[in-house]
């Protein structure tokens, strides 16, 4: 019996580790998509710029569809800490709100929450 059970224990510990190496060989890597507030193409740049950040692999604005597309590694991040990449910029996501200050700094025609200003110049035009 008691050979027995050491035999389960070391099966047991060799599957749990066979289990952790596959882990690590593909890099665990997650992707999410969440909605950003967004006016004009500055936003949609000051948003990606935003996630040029270690453990994040790819990160895609879609401005027409307001959507964000983001492949991490889900050992250093989490889709919270995710969302408030963009609201520390100032751009409100679907679940965090950006602080007033944060909104406050971005430009005069990034401002979303007043229906977003007419961008002029040099800026993209709004969709
Ligand atoms: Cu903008």
């Amino acid at each position: 019996m008691v050979t027995y059970f050491k035999l389960m224990k070391t099966t047991l510990l060799l599957m749990a580790l066979a289990t952790c190496a596959s882990f690590t060989a593909q890099g665990q890597k997650s992707q999410v998509s969440f909605g950003v507030a967004a006016v004009c193409g500055m936003c949609e740049a000051r948003i990606e710029a935003a996630y040029d950040l270690k453990g994040i692999v790819a990160a895609d604005f879609d401005l027409e569809t307001k959507t964000l597309h983001v492949v991490y590694k889900s050992k250093k991040w989490d889709e919270e800490r995710l969302h408030k990449v963009a609201t520390a910029a100032g751009h409100d996501t679907d679940t965090f709100k950006a602080t007033d200050e944060a909104y406050a700094n971005m430009h005069g025609c990034c401002k979303y929450r007043e229906g977003g200003a007419a961008c002029s110049g040099d800026e993209k035009e709004r969709p």
